[in-house]
């Protein structure tokens, strides 16, 4: 087989050793360094599903690491029903400011589902236990008689949460040692403490590494992905919050003035049940110069990204925003919806662009696609600024660091 067969079907174990030639001997020695303080501990992370979406895009690489660092690290899944599935969504929905109560029946469904799940979860052996997102939230509740600590980590874009649904998952929060936010402007009021850590890629993944332009245009293809016009692309779940169809709207009006092909390529979290509504409106709405692919193929996403001439994420909520670093990383020219994380990874007119609007999105596809040489420039401080600051060998100490707080 194949090196590039073997990494798209495996999950990707790589060691510290390997981000060296990236991040220097120095940093690795010091995160292993860091990594041999903690090393006798347990941890588990806990979440509900395997595929799709950005925590399990985290997880995989982040648990590996672990592990070859030497400490041993669990990920357990919670199940859920799509009745449970649906209520979880309209959490992440109202914490991101979609304004909808949360219904008696909907916090039964919610609390009864977490509770079957919590009497197979033995978790006794473990010195830490880091909980991921609203699904399995409530799980602390059935813990009670606990001596490790557990962490809630939430990914979503925290900046105006809806407020009687945010009161209502505080109760839980507050029974944690800690919550972990991807950024500082995300803190909430909480009786227990807050920590800061933002996400990061992994470079060496089926979606992240080096690709030949061989290997790039067999890839587009295999799925019909015409280049005889420049590549606009968004890479997202089918999610309202990526804006599919301000996207759309853009490109229209940027076609108006440079002819271009748009790509939408998204796949589906298997716990997130609005997807195929999304995608179906999408579908509707896309005419001449549009392409739709849902499939679920990182190797794919890994070469359009490198082939397009413009990536866009014009996320109207964005918690961090992995598309945006996984583009970046290949030295893309990013247009940037200007919210939550996006902000943080995107230095407007430096290393991308951020924009509020359709219309600001058209103007910047445009002067793109008209300037081979800024998008180079933008690419090149946008590749450099993922290698200081986002990848993984850099979350792998963040959660040493942390993890070193909490020691018994
Ligand atoms: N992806 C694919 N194929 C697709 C579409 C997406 O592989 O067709 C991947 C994408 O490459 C990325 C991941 O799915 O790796 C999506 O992650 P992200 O862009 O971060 O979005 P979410 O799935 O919404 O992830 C949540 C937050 C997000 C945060 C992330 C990690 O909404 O803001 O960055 O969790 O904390």
């Amino acid at each position: 087989m194949q090196t590039s067969a073997v990494q798209r079907s495996t999950l990707g174990l790589h060691t510290l050793e390997q981000y060296e030639a990236l991040i220097g001997a120095a940093a690795a020695e010091r995160i292993a360094a860091k990594a041999d303080r903690v090393r006798t501990m347990r941890v588990a992370h806990i979440s509900s599903t395997f595929y799709g979406g950005g925590v399990t895009e985290l997880l995989t690489p982040l648990t590996l690491m672990m592990n070859a660092t030497g400490i041993e690290t669990d990920w357990h899944l919670i199940q859920g029903t799509p009745g449970f599935f649906g209520c979880t969504k309209k959490l992440h929905n109202t914490l991101q400011g979609t304004s909808s109560e949360f219904s008696e029946a909907e916090k039964t469904i919610y609390e009864q589902v977490v509770f079957e799940n919590a009497t197979r979860l033995h978790l006794d052996d473990c010195d830490a236990v880091i909980v991921h997102d609203p699904q399995p939230l409530p799980l602390i509740r059935h813990f009670s008689d606990r001596e490790m600590p557990w962490l809630w980590q939430c990914h979503v874009d925290l900046s105006s949460p809806h407020a009687a649904v945010w009161n209502y998952l505080r109760q839980f929060v507050e029974q944690y040692n800690a919550a972990v936010f991807s950024l500082p402007e995300y803190g909430q009021h909480l009786r227990v403490g807050q920590h800061f850590i933002t996400p990061a890629i992994d470079p060496f993944s089926a979606k992240n590494r080096e690709m030949s332009d061989r290997e790039r245009r067999e890839f587009l293809g295999n799925y019909k992905i015409p280049t005889d016009r420049p590549l606009v692309t968004q890479i997202s779940r089918f999610d309202r919050w990526k804006d599919p169809m301000g996207v759309i709207e853009a490109f229209r009006k940027a076609r108006e003035q440079v002819d271009c092909t748009l790509v939408l390529v998204g796949n589906n979290a298997s716990d997130d049940p609005e997807g195929g509504k999304i995608l179906e409106q999408i579908e509707s709405a896309a005419d001449e110069g549009i392409i739709v692919l849902s499939v679920d193929d990182p190797t794919l996403v890994n070469a359009l990204q490198r082939s397009a001439a413009v990536v866009l994420q014009k996320s109207t909520r964005e918690g961090f925003g992995l598309t945006v670093t996984e583009a970046m990383w290949k030295g893309a020219a990013v247009i940037g919806g200007n919210v939550g994380g996006i902000r943080h990874q995107i230095k407007d007119g430096w290393n991308g662009f951020l924009v509020n609007t359709p219309d600001q999105a058209a103007a910047r596809i445009v002067e793109l696609l008209k300037n081979p040489n800024l998008r180079k420039e933008l690419g090149a401080r946008a590749k450099e600024s993922v290698r200081q600051n986002f990848l993984m060998s850099r979350l792998l100490e963040d959660w040493l660091d942390l993890l070193s707080k909490y020691e018994r």
